[in-house]
């Protein structure tokens, strides 16, 4: 299952540009507010320079590396809410994400309409924040005639009832759900609301090409991510050498959609192992911390059910020895059970009954 990101933003700042740059799609971008009217899904390969030195030393028939899907939908603008513009009825198209990106302003560009007249990212992000915060409160207030009725034969739901009554107030006060005050099982049972405030939230701030490499200043307390959605737009059609010339021209080390899928991992607390074999080299995307019958399941049900052990390589003992014959010949290859918590770049075999 490939992690999916909304992205959200005001209309016209670069979402689209983004995401076909991200997907190479093709297609979408325009100069003029809501250019996106049909929700954009695209899967996007997450770079990871480990698999191609996996590849050199098993020579797989293909490598296969983890994704991240990405969802595009139309630009919210102050008072979606209430039915202005298009963006809010997207919003139900991102309510299953994984977590949020929110495309911010900052290139200065006097041919791109603005919808509030001119760029400025901490009011611009508050816009968005607003219109976030009150769809959530529509989701809430949609849940709770329910939820009040079957409370009063129901003890486990009156409890709940009376946690939703309780973000709610927090809500309205202009909060994120995710900054409310919770324990583990409480954010479990708001789980089904889907709230897009409870989702991680990274800031992409669509910059000026000479800004790539810039440090920004925290829109509400979190780092912006500068990227150029130009800049990757115009990588996107260049070959694998020119690009690198070109990310080295601007001062750059790498693209903009390895460092989004890098955040995205952190932020999310995801990391990757590997399984490499004559047909594959492959990733797989679990949590920093799974044990290895959930790394396991990651694969397969049927792995996790019937796991015996992982035959495990470290993945500098696996590059650095060449390969499992030579982790096996230095007692690098360990056979690891149940409880042995992944690390990330573990190359792994599972054995398993069935
Ligand atoms: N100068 C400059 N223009 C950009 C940049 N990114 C996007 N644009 C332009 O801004 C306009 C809008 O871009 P889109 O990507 O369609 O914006 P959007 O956020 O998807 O807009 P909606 O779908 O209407 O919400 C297009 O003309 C783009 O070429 C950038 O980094 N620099
Ligand atoms: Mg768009």
């Amino acid at each position: 299952m490939a992690l999916s990101i909304g992205i959200v933003g005001l209309p016209n700042v670069g979402k689209s540009t983004l995401f076909t740059a991200l997907t190479r799609k093709g297609g979408l971008a325009a100069n003029y507010p809501f250019a996106t009217i049909e929700p954009n899904i695209g899967i996007v390969p997450v770079p990871d320079e480990r698999l191609t030195q996996l590849a050199k030393i098993v020579n797989p028939g293909r490598i296969v590396p983890a994704t991240v899907e990405f969802v595009d939908i139309a630009g919210l603008v102050r008072g979606a809410n209430s039915g202005e513009g298009l963006g809010n009825k997207f919003l139900a198209n991102i309510r299953e994400t994984d977590a949020i990106i929110e495309v911010v302003r900052y290139f200065q560009d006097d041919e791109v309409t603005h919808v509030e007249g001119d760029a400025d990212p901490l009011r611009d992000s508050e816009i968005i924040k607003t219109e976030l915060i009150l769809a959530d409160l529509g989701t809430i207030e949609r849940a709770l005639p329910r939820l009040q009725k079957e409370a009063k034969r129901d003890k486990a739901i009156a409890t709940k009832l009376e946690l939703i009554e309780r973000l709610q107030s927090w809500m309205n006060e202009g909060n994120r759900a995710v900054s409310f005050d919770m324990t583990d099982e409480e954010r479990a049972l708001l789980y089904d609301l889907h709230l897009l405030t409870m989702k991680p939230l990274l800031y992409v701030a669509n910059v000026d090409e000479d800004q790539a490499g810039a440090t920004l200043d925290p829109i509400d307390g979190v780092t912006p991510i500068p990227i150029s959605a130009k800049v990757e737009a115009d990588i996107a059609e260049m070959s694998e050498e020119e690009a690198a010339e070109f990310l080295s021209a601007l001062g750059l080390e790498e693209s903009g959609l390895a460092r989004l899928a890098r955040e995205a991992y952190k932020l999310l607390g995801l990391q990757s192992f590997f399984t490499a074999g004559e047909m594959e080299v492959k990733a797989w995307t679990i949590p920093i911390g799974a044990k290895a019958p959930q790394a396991a399941g990651v694969i397969h049900t049927d792995f996790e059910k019937g796991f015996i052990k992982a035959e495990t390589a470290g993945y500098s003992d696996y590059v650095g020895l060449g390969g499992e014959a030579g982790c096996k010949t230095a007692g690098k290859l360990r056979m690891e059970g149940k409880e042995y918590v992944v690390q990330d770049g573990d190359v792994m075999h599972f054995r398993f009954n069935n």
